[in-house]
């Protein structure tokens, strides 16, 4: 049975804690991959001495140098995706064709970000003195720590490492404790291309031990965090008493609109990809749908239509569409929304429970849900379910449809469905998210463009393309006065 090291300056070490938990395949529990051990605060504060003694000589390796190791490794990357991608359904159960497309992403993230590293400019500035100038340069932070989920455990650690490294931080990542084989292998890749020793630490466990060991670290100078609201929050709070950076993603609870004047069938099928998409487990997956009430009949029967249709099992079978939940806890929880959802008064018109069959009795698998009826006070319309529900709210015009689409604590992402320029745009000026699609899915996105979203789904620099960089950097301004004597008067 593999047992999961850390890799800490270096080396991989087996944690010396006791206490271990399994990596189960969610499609099929009796499929134990590996045991996680449960590292040690001590663990975790070994791994940050690393990183802070590795930083000196990593800030001071030319960026191009750090830019080249980051290459390497999105070549390795992609040299051994096929293998990463099976590894990534077998641990989270998302589909194979949706951990080959994580995986793509995850590479042309790495490309970015190594090019990044020849482009770490700053800026000159005229002086208003003569024979003086001033310019910015990028500088790193220091120690950061990179605290990821499990639902896309190769792109979100990816999509953090890279630009930390090029920036020229060292980093201590603790990524989920349901994908640890993932994020061995992406240090091992970074291994292999030649990362020095320290500067890229792995520490598994538990995010309530050395996440907060780590987070709380006072060598640890800024964290990037993904994952729910609730603890980013909490970590955004402790940051700030010691001045700390702090980058949180957090939740979503993504509208679509669909006008009366859409290309219906486009709209049921990108509501249906959003909301059922890896199995619903992502933070930009549409939740709720509003609907103009003239063609609500036709979309809600339209979209049971796809739901039911959809092939639910094994994500390493080809012949599967939606995957099973990550595990048992995510499991009751979204069970739990879908008894809320029957509470509060929403008419369920498909899924609602957990998916029977052949080869589903052994996994973590519930029917794609359509709740229809369902009104902006009601909890599943407010809170982020992480699962395949989804929430049709009927409303009578555009106007209306702003209001509730935007009664929501979060602002990640949004899409609307029609064919009118005029509401497209006051779409694009009224909705409060920080993305958004037009006619197309809430989901997704491209590595050399900027991600992150508004309200209490985002605090910190936007992710991912040209603003990646932007949280793993400070930047230092140097006025250089070339007179050689005393200057007359003061800056102002
Ligand atoms: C995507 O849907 O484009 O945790 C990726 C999440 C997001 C990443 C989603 N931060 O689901």
């Amino acid at each position: 049975m593999t047992i999961y090291r850390n890799f800490i300056n270096g080396e991989w070490r087996e944690s010396n804690s006791a206490e271990t938990a399994p990596n189960v395949n969610p499609a099929n529990t009796n499929d134990i991959i590996g045991i996680i051990k449960l590292s040690t605060r001590e663990e975790a504060r070994t791994a940050v001495a690393a990183a802070y003694d590795a930083f000196k000589n990593w800030k001071n390796t030319p960026a191009p140098t750090r830019g080249k190791i980051v290459a390497k490794f999105a070549r390795l990357l992609e040299d051994n995706r096929e293998e990463l991608a099976q590894i990534l359904t077998r641990e989270e159960g998302k589909t194979l064709a949706e951990s080959r497309g994580e995986l793509q992403r995850s590479i042309n993230v790495a490309e970015f970000c190594a090019g990044e590293a020849r482009r770490l400019n700053g800026e000159t500035i005229q002086s208003e003195l003569a024979a003086n100038f001033a310019y910015t340069i990028k500088e790193p932070h220091g120690v950061v720590a990179i605290i990821t989920p499990w639902n896309f455990p190769v792109a979100i650690p990816v999509w953090k490492i890279a630009p930390a490294l090029v920036a020229g931080n060292t980093v201590v990542f603790k990524p989920a404790e349901a994908t640890p084989a993932t994020a061995v292998r992406i240090c091992e890749l970074f291994e292999e291309a030649g990362i020095p020793k320290g500067v890229l630490n792995l520490i598994l466990g538990k995010g309530s031990e050395i996440g907060d060991e780590i987070c709380n670290h006072a060598a640890v100078k800024a964290i990037s965090f993904t994952g729910s609201t609730a603890t980013g929050i909490k970590l955004y709070e402790q940051a700030a008493r010691r001045g700390a950076k702090v980058q949180c993603e957090m939740g979503g609870k993504n509208p679509v609109v669909v006008m009366d004047d859409c290309d219906l069938d486009l709209a049921v099928e990108s509501t249906a990809n959003g909301a059922f998409g890896s199995t619903g487990q992502r933070c930009t997956a549409t939740s709720r749908a509003v609907v103009i009430d003239k063609i609500a009949d036709e979309f809600v029967r339209k979209i049971v239509e796809k739901a039911q249709a959809m092939r639910i099992g094994d994500g390493a079978d080809s012949q599967t569409e939606m995957g099973p939940i990550v595990d048992e806890k995510q499991f009751n929880t979204v069970l739990k929304y879908i008894d809320i959802g029957h509470e509060d008064g929403a008419e369920l018109l498909c899924g609602g429970k957990r998916a029977a069959g052949e080869n589903l009795e052994d996994g973590y698998f519930i029917e794609p849900t359509v709740f229809d009826q369902v009104t902006s006070d009601m909890r599943i319309a407010q809170e982020e379910i992480f699962g395949p529900v989804l929430s049709v709210l009927r409303v009578k015009d555009f106007d209306e449809a702003m209001i509730v689409a935007n009664d929501s604590p979060y602002g990640l992402t949004s899409s609307i469905f029609t064919n009118d320029p005029n509401l497209i745009f006051r779409f694009i000026g009224e909705i409060e998210t920080g993305m958004t699609h037009i006619n197309s899915p809430t989901t997704g996105g491209e590595a050399h463009i900027p991600f992150g979203g508004v309200k209490m789904t985002g605090i910190g620099a936007r992710e991912q393309g040209s603003t990646s960089l932007d949280f793993y950097t400070e930047l230092k301004v140097v006025y250089v006065d070339y007179t050689g004597r005393k200057r007359e008067g003061n800056l102002y």
